[in-house]
């Protein structure tokens, strides 16, 4: 671990004797004031950090339709920040004006309702930080190690503050969900969004009513409009597809709506031929972010290995880091109390020989599922499945230091 022998390795020899220390420079940015308060009234990251930004890794075929994938590699902490919030569009980004923006909730409610954003504002909020994840997220990796670095792997993963209206309040706000058969018949809830897409879900309502909130914020501003300003349905723990965007319509109904999304889409095809559907929970996942492919260690000795592990189902139990292929594996530490459907980072402390190795993470969440191998994997989906890949994910180190997908 981080032992006192490994830190003091991190100086170099020499500078432990103050007397030698020189003097620091006094540099320009020093000398003279430097730029005004209003230069960006929006604040923006320093110029030297222009390469921490979302990338996309293919080429879409339909207009709107595209990705852009989060540098997990550059973040630090557990929240990604609202302008590297990674972004799925089927249809593009709409211009939606707020003050004509409307949600209705109707079907099996007693009192169906329209809402405008200043009637949700004034409904009691609530602000929870919750991992958002694209359920193709890592789909890259089912053939075996793609080559690609962890932003183009498992980038489709942010984690933000979200606040807004709890789904149940919403409801009870349109008079509660219409008595009757309750208990019969479970009810389902269609959400639809306003974009070119109509991006339409059908979520089964006992599952989601205490967890899902309409969402107004995130990370303290009002959403951005490429994350569904300025409404957004968030169903934390559920795969990203099911957090419908710029949200205008909610109706209970009493069985799934059978939409192209939940059909043709968002389903994995089964080695005897069935297929799976309604897979809604992101099984627990880990993947280490820090050394990772693109990185290179440039001396032999102590390296923290860290990363980031979530579950959909709850929290996380705990983290293990292999270093040697999954042979021997040690406790990773947590950073912070781990929170419920949220990204949690951890990290190990390492000491490199200057050998070939290969490392690994592997994420336990509170339910007690821990997340499988690769191979695990393809035996129990096959190779015809594209959403929900949760494999251990391993890089390798070369012994000139580099870091690879391999
Ligand atoms: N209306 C609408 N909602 C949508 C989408 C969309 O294209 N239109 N994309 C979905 C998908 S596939 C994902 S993974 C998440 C992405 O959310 P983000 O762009 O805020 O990260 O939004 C979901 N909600
Ligand atoms: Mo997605």
């Amino acid at each position: 671990m981080l032992g006192g022998l490994a830190l003091s390795a991190l100086v170099a020899p020499g500078a432990k004797a103050a007397t030698l220390l020189k003097p620091l420079a006094v540099d320009a940015w020093t000398q003279t004031p430097g730029a005004p308060v209003l230069d960006h009234p929006y604040g923006l990251p320093s110029p030297h950090e222009s390469n921490v930004v979302r990338r996309t890794a293919r080429a879409w075929p339909m207009p709107g339709a595209a990705s852009s994938l989060t540098p997990l590699a550059d973040l630090h902490g557990a929240l990604t920040p609202n302008g590297l919030v990674y972004e799925r569009h089927h249809a593009g980004v709409p211009d939606i004006d707020p003050d004509r923006h409307q949600l209705v909730m109707h079907g099996l409610v007693r009192e169906p309702k329209r809402f405008t954003m200043d009637d949700l504002l004034r409904l009691p909020s609530e602000s929870r930080v919750h991992f958002l994840e694209c359920s193709g997220n890592t789909a890259s990796e089912w053939k075996g190690p793609s080559g690609l670095p962890v932003q183009l792997t498992h980038g489709l993963l942010s984690c933000c503050e979200w606040t807004g209206v709890r789904l149940s309040t919403v409801i009870e706000a349109a008079g509660g969900l219409v008595a009757g058969d309750e208990g019969k018949r479970p009810r389902w809830l269609l959400a639809e969004g306003a974009d070119a897409a109509a991006m339409t879900r059908s979520l089964p309502l006992d599952r989601v009513l205490d967890l899902a909130l309409v969402v107004y914020a995130q990370n303290g501003e009002r959403l951005r409009p490429e994350n569904g300003y300025p409404l957004r349905l968030l169903v934390p723990g559920f795969e990203g597809n099911t957090n419908v965007k710029w949200l205008r319509r909610l109706k209970v109904v009493d069985a799934p709506l059978e939409t192209r999304e939940e059909t043709s889409k968002y389903t994995g095809l089964l080695p005897d031929g069935r297929a799976r559907q309604f897979v809604f929970e992101m099984d627990a996942k880990s993947v280490i972010t820090r050394p990772s492919p693109g990185h290179s260690l440039t001396v032999h000795g102590y390296y923290p290995i860290v990363g980031l592990a979530w579950s959909g189902r709850g929290t996380i139990r705990q983290v293990e880091v292999s270093t040697d292929g999954g042979r021997t594996w040690q406790t990773a530490q947590l950073d912070g109390p781990a929170r419920d459907r949220a990204l949690t980072r951890f990290h190990a402390g390492w000491v490199w020989n200057g050998e070939p190795a290969a490392i690994l993470s592997r994420a336990t969440d509170s339910t007690g599922y821990v997340q499988p191998t690769r191979e695990a994997l393809v035996q129990a989906r096959g190779l015809n499945s594209y959403y929900h890949y949760n494999g251990i994910q391993q890089w390798r180190i070369g012994a000139d230091g580099s870091v690879k997908n391999a």
